[in-house]
Formats: C-alpha cells, sequence, structure tokens
C-alpha cells in the first residue's frame, strides 16, 4: 500500500505521527539532509531504504507500525542476522529429526508378528466346554473360559472344525462352510466369541479343509445328478459297479480311495471317508467357490487359517496305479497308505500354484494395521521334509507363514537327548533361512505326549516346546499333563477306531479337566459327556493346578509369561550346546544383551552329569532359575558337574559379555538377526 493514497493511509500516517520516535526520525530525515545542505537526488523512498540502517537505527517498535517501516526497521543486520540464523536452525533441526527417524526405521528390526508372540493353543470343541449340558463342548463353552488363555498368557486359539457337518469326521466332513454346526451352537454365537475374544486380545484361527466336503453337501448332490455348473465340482472316473477299484489309490482310513456312485453311476475319488468326497481342484469353478468361503470367513473378522491336509488336494489326473512299497505284494492285500508311494495322490505339481492364491485372498485382509491374517499348512511327509519345507513363503512368493512341524510327535519313540537334539535340528537344519520356526508335540489325530512319553516327561517336553526358538502350539490339557483316556469297544466314537480300534483317536479327545466338580467341570449335564472324562480329573485338573506353584500348569505359565518378556527366548539366537544319551543342552541368547538362557534337560532313563567346562564362554557357577523338579529351582552348580534327574529340565539365565554364537557358527539358529542397545534400550538391526 503506497503512503498517502487511501484514508486508511492517512489514518495509519496520523498513528504514525503520534509516535514521538518515528517524528524525530522523519523530521530528522529529509529536512536534516536539506539543513546539512546535501543535495538529494534520488527519491525519498530509495534513499530511505538505502540508508534504513543508519536512519532508523533510533526507531523504537511501536503498536501499529506501517509495513514499510517495519520493513525497514527488521532489516536492521541485528535483527535480520538472528532470523536468518533462526532459519536454518530450523532447517537444520527438522532435516536432523528426519533423518533420524528414518535411520531408525531403517535399522530397526520388524516387529514379531501375534502369531510369532504367543504358542497357539489347539481346542478341539467337542472337549472344551460344554455350556449347555448335553455332554458336548460348543462356542458358547469356549467363550466362557476364554481368561484360561489370558491366565496363560496364550494369544492365539485355532478352534478344530465347528461347521455344520453330519460328523462322521467330526467336522472334518463339512456339509455347509458358511453354518455352523446344531451342536455346536449358532452364528450369533460365533460371532459373539469372536468378539469376545478380540475384546480380549485374542486372535481366532478356523480350520480350513480344502481337499473334501461331506457327502451331504449341496455340491456332491448336485454333482451325483450332473448339474452342468456341478457335474465336475468332484473327481469322477468311470468303473465296475461290482468292482469299483479303478486303480490301486487307497484312502487315508484304509482300503480303496474309490467309492461307486449308484445315482451317478460312476467312482468318485475319497482319499479319506467314503463320505469325504474329494473336489476337484483343476476345476477353476471349485477354486472360486472355496476362495469365496475363505473370504466369508475373513469378512467375519477371523484372524487366520489352519489348511487341512493340503498334500491331498490335487491327484494326478491320468489315475495310473501308485507304485508299491513292496512290489511283490499281492494287489488285494494292498490296503493302507504305508503300502503305495504316494507318487500320484499328494503333492502334485499346481498345489502350491494353489495355495499360494489362497495366500494372496488372505493377504489382501491383512493390509489394515494390526490385522495380519495368519496361513499355516498341514502337510507331513515324514521321510521328506524339504516337501514340508515348500510350504514356507520365499521373498517372492507368499505361502505359509510356516507348516506345522510334527517332528515332535517321536519324541517318545527314543528317550534319549540325541533324539531329542535330531528331531530339532531335523527342522532347523532343514527350515530356508531366516523363516520362523514352529512346535507341536500333540493334536487331536496323536495320542498325547504325557501318555506316550510317561507322565514324568510331560515338563520337560512343554520346557523344550517354550523355550526353542519359533511358535509352539499347544494341544488342550497339555498344559495340565493330561492323559489320555481307556475307553471301550462300545466307547469308539471316531470312525476311524470303529474300522480299527487300534486307530482310534478317541483316548486323546477326552473333556477338559477343569475341575473336580461332576464331569471335572466340562459339562453341568447330568447326561454322560460324549466321551468320558479322565478318571485322574479329581486331582488333576485346572482349578487344583492354579493353587499349586509347583504345578505343570504353573510352570507352563511361568515360562510362557517369560518368554513373552525375554528377547533371547522370544526372537534370540538358538545354539547346540551339547547331547548325550541323556541330556540335550541348548542356549538362548541376544546380541548386546547379557542375560542368557541355558537349557540342560534330561529327556533319558537315567540321572545325568553334564560338564560344560569346555565352554569358556559360560561362568564358572551356574544357577538354575527354574527346574521342572521345583526342589532344584534356585540351586548351584559348577559348569563341570550339572546335574539332572530323568526327565528334569533346568533353565539356567546367567550374566556375560562374552557371546557364544560368533564362536559356534555352525551350530547355531537366528531367523532375524537383531540386537540390543541397553545404553538407550533400543532393538536396531545388526
Ligand atoms: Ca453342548
Ligand atoms: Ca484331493
Amino acid at each position: 500500500m503506497s503512503l498517502g493514497k487511501s484514508s486508511g493511509a492517512s489514518v495509519e500516517m496520523g498513528e504514525c505521527t503520534r509516535n514521538p520516535s518515528y517524528r524525530e526520525a522523519d523530521s530528522d530525515g529529509p529536512a536534516a539532509a536539506a539543513a546539512a545542505g546535501r543535495s538529494s537526488p534520488e527519491p525519498a523512498a530509495k534513499r530511505l531504504s538505502s540508508d534504513a540502517g543508519q536512519e532508523y537505527l533510533q526507531i523504537q517498535p511501536y503498536a501499529g507500525m506501517p509495513k514499510e517501516v517495519l520493513l525497514r526497521y527488521s532489516s536492521q543486520a541485528r535483527y535480520r542476522v538472528t532470523r536468518e540464523v533462526l532459519f536454518w536452525l530450523t532447517v537444520a533441526c527438522t532435516l536432523a529429526l528426519v533423518g533420524i527417524t528414518i535411520a531408525v526405521i531403517a535399522l530397526s528390526p520388524g516387529c514379531l508378528g501375534w502369531w510369532q508372540g504367543s504358542p497357539v493353543y489347539q481346542v478341539y470343541p467337542r472337549s472344551f466346554k460344554d455350556s449347555d449340558g448335553d455332554g458336548i463342548g460348543d462356542l458358547r463353552g469356549i467363550r466362557q473360559q476364554l481368561d484360561h488363555f489370558l491366565y496363560l498368557n496364550i494369544k492365539s486359539v485355532w478352534i478344530s472344525p465347528f461347521y455344520r457337518s453330519p460328523m462322521k469326521d467330526f467336522g472334518y466332513d463339512v456339509e455347509d462352510f458358511r453354518e455352523i454346526d446344531p451342536i455346536f451352537g449358532t452364528m450369533h454365537d460365533f460371532e459373539e466369541l469372536l468378539a469376545d475374544m478380540h475384546n480380549k486380545g485374542l486372535k481366532l484361527i478356523m480350520d480350513f479343509i480344502p481337499n473334501h466336503t461331506s457327502d451331504r453337501h449341496r455340491w456332491f448332490n448336485l454333482s451325483r445328478t450332473r448339474d452342468p455348473y456341478y457335474e465336475n465340482f468332484y473327481v469322477w472316473t468311470n468303473c465296475n459297479a461290482t468292482h469299483p477299484k479303478p486303480n490301486n489309490w487307497v484312502s487315508i482310513f484304509g482300503n480303496s480311495s474309490w467309492t461307486y456312485d449308484e445315482v451317478r453311476g460312476q467312482c468318485y475319488l475319497h482319499q479319506f471317508l467314503k463320505e469325504q468326497p474329494d473336489l476337484n481342484f483343476r476345476n477353476p469353478d471349485v477354486m472360486k467357490e472355496m476362495i469365496d468361503i475363505v473370504k466369508f470367513w475373513l469378512d467375519k473378522g477371523v484372524d487366520g487359517f489352519r489348511m487341512d491336509a493340503v498334500k491331498h488336494i490335487l491327484e494326478a489326473e491320468h489315475l495310473r496305479d501308485e507304485p508299491q512299497v513292496d512290489p511283490n505284494k499281492p494287489p488285494e492285500l494292498v490296503t493302507t497308505e504305508w503300502d503305495l508311494h504316494s507318487d500320484y495322490t499328494t503333492s502334485q505339481v499346481g498345489l502350491h500354484d494353489l495355495l499360494r492364491t489362497f495366500r494372496a485372498e488372505i493377504d489382501n485382509y491383512s493390509r489394515e494395521p494390526g490385522r495380519y491374517r495368519f496361513m499355516v499348512t498341514e502337510s507331513y511327509d515324514y521321510d521328506e521334509v524339504w516337501k514340508t519345507m515348500m510350504y514356507y513363503s520365499t521373498s517372492l512368493v507368499r505361502e505359509s507363514d510356516f507348516p506345522f512341524n510334527f517332528y515332535l510327535l517321536d519324541l517318545p519313540h527314543n528317550k534319549s537327548g540325541l533324539w531329542a537334539k535330531e528331531l530339532v535340528n531335523l527342522w532347523m537344519s532343514n527350515m530356508p533361512k531366516g523363516k520362523w520356526p514352529n512346535w507341536v508335540v500333540g493334536n487331536h489325530d496323536r495320542p498325547r505326549i504325557s501318555t506316550s512319553a510317561g507322565p514324568d516327561k510331560v515338563r520337560v517336553i512343554n520346557m523344550l516346546l517354550l523355550t526353542l526358538p519359533g511358535t509352539a502350539t499347544t494341544y488342550y490339557g497339555e498344559e495340565i499333563g493330561m492323559q489320555n483316556i481307556n475307553i471301550t469297544d462300545s466307547q469308539i466314537q471316531d470312525p476311524a477306531g470303529k474300522y480299527n480300534s487300534s486307530l482310534s483317536r478317541d483316548p486323546e479327545r477326552s473333556p477338559m479337566q477343569w475341575n473336580d466338580d461332576v464331569n471335572a467341570g466340562f459339562s453341568s449335564g447330568a447326561n454322560s459327556t460324549w466321551l468320558p472324562v479322565h478318571p485322574n480329573y479329581r486331582t488333576l485338573n485346572v482349578e487344583a493346578q492354579m493353587q499349586d506353584d509347583t504345578s505343570v500348569l504353573a510352570q507352563y505359565r511361568f515360562l510362557n509369561r517369560l518368554r513373552s518378556s525375554e528377547l533371547p527366548l522370544n526372537r534370540g539366537w538358538f545354539c547346540y550346546v551339547h547331547a548325550d544319551a541323556q541330556v540335550f543342552s541348548y542356549l538362548r541368547e541376544f546380541d548386546g544383551l547379557q542375560r542368557a538362557y541355558l537349557m540342560v534337560m534330561n529327556f533319558g532313563e537315567k540321572s545325568a552329569v553334564t560338564d560344560l567346562s569346555s565352554f569358556p564362554e559360560f561362568p564358572e557357577r551356574l544357577k538354575v532359575l527354574i527346574s521342572t523338579s521345583h526342589q532344584n529351582s534356585g540351586r548351584e552348580f559348577p559348569k563341570s558337574q550339572i546335574l539332572t534327574e530323568p526327565g528334569e529340565g533346568l533353565m539356567i539365565r546367567y550374566s556375560t559379555d562374552t557371546r557364544f554364537n560368533p564362536n559356534h557358527q555352525g551350530e547355531c539358529y537366528i531367523s532375524e538377526k537383531a540386537c540390543y542397545l541397553e545404553f538407550i534400550d533400543i532393538l536396531y538391526k545388526c
């Protein structure tokens, strides 16, 4: 705005002239110059500008200074320099902050996902808790017991199938993938369960069964009647009605995997029960329908899937006979899966493409912050561990977060430290670099570890499970050392057991033992429970063990809580230290952290003295933080003489500045290397 060109300017000038300093400066300017006889050819404004530093040196700030005056005033060196210094200081600080932020992000190791930070607890829903007294566990029952998971510090819960099902294979024969079986409750019960779990910080992992449906599924009925869309939803082939064996393939449950269907006049394939026809994943419409089902549950908010029996998803299209393990065995005696090399019925080319397609759909739901959806595959190739490893994701293609590791199920086969190490190493030495391990010691298909390995080994096996690197899986009841039940032939419920009582999986599926009330607190109904409760429930139950700080439960809880809070245990190095006929010993440490955990565990049948004096990294005296034999907790041993009894596990905690892993690189593993800076309490990549 120009001076004197508007009334506003006049007002401003009026204000100016009331300021004595300005008036003095104003009159001192051109008037003083004229008085001094200096000629002044320059316009007044220009002269004012060039001489501002001199002429306005005496000006004091006052309210309502006009812009031009203010500018002249502020252009004095003392203000200009200060201003510029402050400006560049602000720029420098901002850049430094941005730089530090980028550096911290770049140097920070990734956080552990929820599926890495907690054991996965497997709930077998028929057996966990019955809410309505019919003797069968249900979803409302699970909801009633959520605090049990919080008590154990467990965050991930896998619930075995609860889809609508004729229960020929207790839920693994699905009649409708979008409905809850009435035995377990309603969709509303499920939604309430899921909401409650999320409110308590728990994640729900569902079973997903891609290989087959129930023969009662709508798709199968439409396929039998050759509905054009569903005609090829299952694996059909021509066969002889009186001798329905198009080839020698056998079912996992025994005998031919083909059954003649009178309605369609063809045979259908079933790799499991004849009531579980295999879906035909060579038909893209089948994949599309199954993906829609996955989305249905992801939309409901489930946190992940355990993909069932994945290696069976595809079969060879040529349907040729599989080679016999014993070529001389008469073909009519080839009736079990162990009689054949399952070259054409498992792990076919294209299988991983299908799983990666499922994974990509699941990942679409992982994009919201804090809503990672998890996928674990169930596949077991006992002698071909490399096949199992193929389910791990690669850096380019996403598949499983991990495939289930069932090798520890074989711990009871040979009670020795060497055997324990061999089974652990089978996974660790074959796992792709940087991947996350996992460990299973029990499930709904295998005898409980307390029975197969013996009750005296329960504590040490739980200790192993919770101190190895990676995610542990705990089958319900293992946290209290539940044992198999004995059942008579008339009590058998499992279809596999009805076919062959020695194959019955009922013994490991008995009701959860909550307390010493009727039915072990599992069911308040007067009627009997679907399987008998183990008679030891009066003393072996959750409530009793909560009162006893030396119990299996107390030890499980202690170790699991420690695991979640201690860096060496939840993401540190894992190093083999020693193995012999009795003892398996390993170390967990974390670079930059002084605390380390030395595990000395006796899986054998004799007491042992372990001499670790050849390792200079360990202090001379080692103090036991916790022993599975309670009386030995707190005990100190010289490192040359660490005493363990059969079935005893020691967790030794010590402090050191000397790292073990740099000197034993071939014996040590880590998934993602990270270091700790004690000085400012942060993790960083190293
Ligand atoms: Ca019930
Ligand atoms: Ca199949």
